[in-house]
């Protein structure tokens, strides 16, 4: 199981060190692990503070290009620099708002892979396309393009996150059968792209408000390995309940 926060555009540096420091001291011993997904100019902070504990950090986007003139963007060679296990890549809030394609997605994951980090890929569907019926083979198609071209070398490599655009940051969630359904098709598309063995131990999170109240229900499926969490990873004690419930 993992269980990864995206602050999101949420908190600043210093309120980020004394949010971590007591993440740190009272983070249960746990089974599964525990990420935090803070903005670029936390993860010196995540790094002072985090470096030496079971407690995995790293960033919400990465640039596609190894390094350049590209004003504003952030390397994975810098997120490596800087401690960082994981990535995500293909939030829809950046395919939304910043018009991410696949292809831009399926770059950013191979510049993370190069360097030694695990991208977290987004996919999912917005809500009219749910209600056409349609949300299994959008969602595929999503996954199989923003993978064109990546080659994780292990099954840790790689973690898929399925957040339906529809239940993000709004309350609503898809129900425990849902999300199963579409994780097992995100599981039976991968065994096609990477085999079977592979494919049985990439980790698929679901995110979209997870919650205390949602998440042992979410976490009861056999095809769901964890959750994304934005809104309610921000409290330290919501994010520490989520975490003890994913064991
Ligand atoms: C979905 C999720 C975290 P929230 O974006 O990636 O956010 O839990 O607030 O819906």
């Amino acid at each position: 199981m993992l269980v990864a926060g995206n602050w999101k555009m949420h908190k600043v540096p210093s309120e980020a060190r004394v949010w971590l420091a007591e993440l740190k001291r009272l983070l249960p011993p746990l089974d599964s692990e525990a990420a935090v997904l803070p903005a670029f100019p936390m993860l010196p902070v995540a790094k002072e503070v985090l470096s030496g504990t079971p407690i995995a950090y790293g960033a919400q986007d990465v640039s596609p290009h190894r390094e350049g003139a590209y004003t504003g963007e952030v390397s994975a060679r810098m997120l490596a620099d800087l401690g960082c296990r994981y990535a995500i890549v293909g939030h829809s809030e950046r395919r939304r708002y910043h018009g991410e394609s696949d292809a831009l997605v399926a770059e950013k994951a191979k510049r993370l892979l190069e360097e030694g980090i695990t991208p977290i890929l987004c996919v999912g569907e917005p809500l009219e396309v749910r209600e056409r019926g349609e949300a299994v083979p959008y969602t595929l198609a999503q996954l199989l393009g923003s993978l064109k071209g990546v080659e994780p070398e292990s099954p840790d490599r790689l973690v898929i996150a399925y957040e339906p655009v529809w239940a993000i940051g709004t309350g609503k969630n898809a129900t425990p059968e849902d999300a199963e359904a579409m994780h097992q098709a995100i599981r039976q598309a991968l065994a096609e792209r990477y085999g079977e063995a592979f494919a049985s131990r990439v980790r698929v999170l679901y995110g979209g408000s997870v919650n205390p109240k949602n998440f042992a229900d979410l976490l009861s499926m056999p095809n769901v390995d964890g959750g994304l969490v934005g809104g309610a990873s921000l409290e330290l004690e919501s994010f520490l309940a989520l975490l003890r419930m994913a064991g």
